[in-house]
C-alpha cells in the first residue's frame, strides 16, 4: 500500500513538472534568442552583393560586400555604402595586437556596415594572420606586399650619413631614433601607401594601427559623414612633435611652399601650425595612428609634389621624420580648413593618449566606457584648442573641468 502511494506522489509531481515546463516555455515573458543570423543564413541575402567596388559617383551605388568565409551576422545600417577601406600595415608579429583593434573596430563600427579591411606588411603575411584577421573582419580582406623600391633607401640618400645619424639619436635615446625600419615604415605611410595597387580600387580610407580601442558606439557612416560635408582629412588627437625628430621639417616646407605656391590654398590651417604667420612650425599636428581620409587628395599633384620635395630633402632617413607631421603639413596648407575634421564622437586610445568626448550626455547614450579623467583634449600638450580658435569653435561644455 505504501508502495502504491509512493508511486502516486511520483507520478503527481511528474505532471506538475510538465505543467510547469509548458507553461514557462510558452510564455511570453521569457525572452527567445533573436540574433541575426550565423551560419545557416547566408549573410548576402541580406546586402546586394556588388557588381565591382563600391562606388559614390554613380547613380546605382552598391553596397559593401560582406565577408563570406567569416560567418558573422550581416550589415545591420541600411543604404548605400563608399567606397572605402580600413587600411593597416602591420607585420606577422602584430597579429594579436591588431586582433584586438579590429575587435573594436568591428564592435563599435564596422559590423553594422561590414566595410572591406586591406593589410599591408614589407614581408609576405603568413596564413595564420590571414586566417585570423579574415575571422574577424566582417568586410572582405586583402593582404598585400609592399615593393622593395617602396620600403628601402633611396639611391640618392647616403647611406653613411643616415647611419650616423642612428647613432647619435641613439645616444640621445630618442624613441625609434636607431631604427631603420620604423623609418621605412614612416616614409611608407607618408608617401607610398594609399598607391598600393590594393588601395587604387578605393576613394577612402580609415587607417587602424595595433592595440587601439574604441570606447563609443559609432552608430553612422563616418566615411559617408566626410563625402557629404566635403572633408578630406580628419583626426581625434593632436599633440606637438618631439623636436628632434623633425628639425628641418619646417625649412624644407618652406623651400616646397615657395617652388610650388600653386598648391597652398587660401583659407587654409597655417595657423594650426605656425605662431609667426609661416616663419617657424610649432609642432602641432594631428596624430595620424587614426586617420580617416580622401585617398585621391593623397594621391593629387599637390601632396605627391610635396611628398616627393621631402623625400628628396632626405628628411625620412637623416632625422626622423614621422608620418604625422608630414600629414598635418600637408593637411594644414593644401586643405580648407573646413575641409579638415575634429571627429569628437569617436571616442579612441594609442598608447599613451585617450581621445573621450566631453559631455555625459553623449557618453552615456553611446555607451563609452572610456574615462572622461583620462581625456587629452584640453591638456596643455594638446594641440586642439589651437584648432578649435582657428575654426571659431565653441569648447564644449564642462571642458575646463578636463584641463
Ligand atoms: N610591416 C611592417 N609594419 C610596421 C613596421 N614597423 C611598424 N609597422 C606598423 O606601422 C604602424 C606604426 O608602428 P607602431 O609600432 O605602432 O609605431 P608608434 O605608434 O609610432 O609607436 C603600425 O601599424 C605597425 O604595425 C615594420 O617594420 N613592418
Ligand atoms: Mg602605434
Amino acid at each position: 500500500m505504501a508502495g502504491t502511494q509512493r508511486y502516486l506522489r511520483y507520478i503527481i509531481f511528474a505532471l506538475i513538472c510538465l505543467i510547469l515546463l509548458f507553461f514557462i516555455s510558452s510564455s511570453s515573458t521569457v525572452p527567445t534568442a533573436n540574433w541575426p543570423g550565423y551560419a545557416s543564413e547566408n549573410p548576402t541575402d541580406a546586402v546586394p552583393s556588388p557588381q565591382s567596388p563600391a562606388g559614390q559617383n554613380g547613380s546605382e551605388k552598391p553596397a559593401t560586400s560582406p565577408n563570406g568565409g567569416a560567418k558573422l551576422p550581416p550589415a545591420t545600417a541600411s543604404g548605400d555604402r563608399m567606397n572605402a577601406t580600413f587600411v593597416t600595415l602591420a607585420r606577422n608579429s602584430d597579429l594579436w595586437e591588431i586582433a584586438k583593434s579590429i575587435r573594436n573596430v568591428e564592435d563599435r563600427f564596422n559590423r553594422k556596415f561590414n566595410y572591406d579591411w586591406v593589410f599591408l606588411n614589407d614581408d609576405d603575411f603568413n596564413d595564420e594572420f590571414k586566417k585570423v584577421t579574415t575571422a574577424l573582419v566582417s568586410g572582405k580582406t586583402k593582404y598585400g606586399k609592399i615593393p622593395t623600391e617602396h620600403w628601402s633607401f633611396p639611391d640618392f640618400i647616403d647611406q653613411d650619413r643616415a647611419a650616423k645619424v642612428r647613432e647619435e639619436m641613439k645616444e640621445k635615446k630618442i624613441i625609434y631614433g636607431d631604427s631603420i625600419s620604423y623609418r621605412h615604415m614612416c616614409r611608407y605611410e607618408s608617401g607610398f601607401f594609399f598607391r598600393h595597387p590594393l588601395m587604387l580600387d578605393y576613394e577612402w580610407y580609415w587607417r587602424v594601427e595595433p592595440s587601439i580601442e574604441l570606447y563609443c558606439d559609432i552608430n553612422y557612416d563616418t566615411f559617408k559623414f566626410m563625402a557629404d560635408n566635403k572633408k578630406k582629412y580628419s583626426f581625434v588627437l593632436s599633440l606637438y612633435e618631439y623636436v628632434d625628430t623633425i628639425p628641418t621639417l619646417w625649412d624644407a616646407t618652406k623651400n616646397f611652399t615657395k617652388t610650388h605656391p600653386q598648391h597652398i590654398v587660401k583659407d587654409n590651417s597655417l595657423k594650426f601650425l605656425s605662431d609667426d604667420d609661416g616663419e617657424n612650425y610649432n609642432h602641432c599636428h594631428f596624430w595620424s595612428n587614426f586617420e580617416i581620409g580622401n585617398l585621391d587628395w593623397l594621391r593629387s599633384d599637390a601632396y605627391i609634389d610635396y611628398f616627393n620635395s621631402l623625400d628628396h630633402a632626405g628628411g625620412f632617413f637623416y632625422e626622423r621624420w614621422g608620418d604625422a607631421p608630414v600629414h598635418s603639413v600637408a593637411a594644414g596648407l593644401m586643405l580648407k580648413k573646413d575641409e579638415i575634421h575634429f571627429f569628437n564622437d569617436i571616442a579612441y586610445y594609442h598608447v599613451p593618449f585617450t581621445h573621450c568626448p566631453t559631455g555625459e550626455q553623449y557618453r552615456l547614450d553611446h555607451k563609452c566606457h572610456c574615462n572622461p579623467k583620462e581625456n587629452f583634449d584640453w591638456n596643455g600638450y594638446s594641440c586642439l584648442s589651437r584648432y578649435f580658435e582657428l575654426n571659431n569653435m565653441a569648447k564644449p561644455e564642462g571642458y575646463e573641468k578636463e584641463q
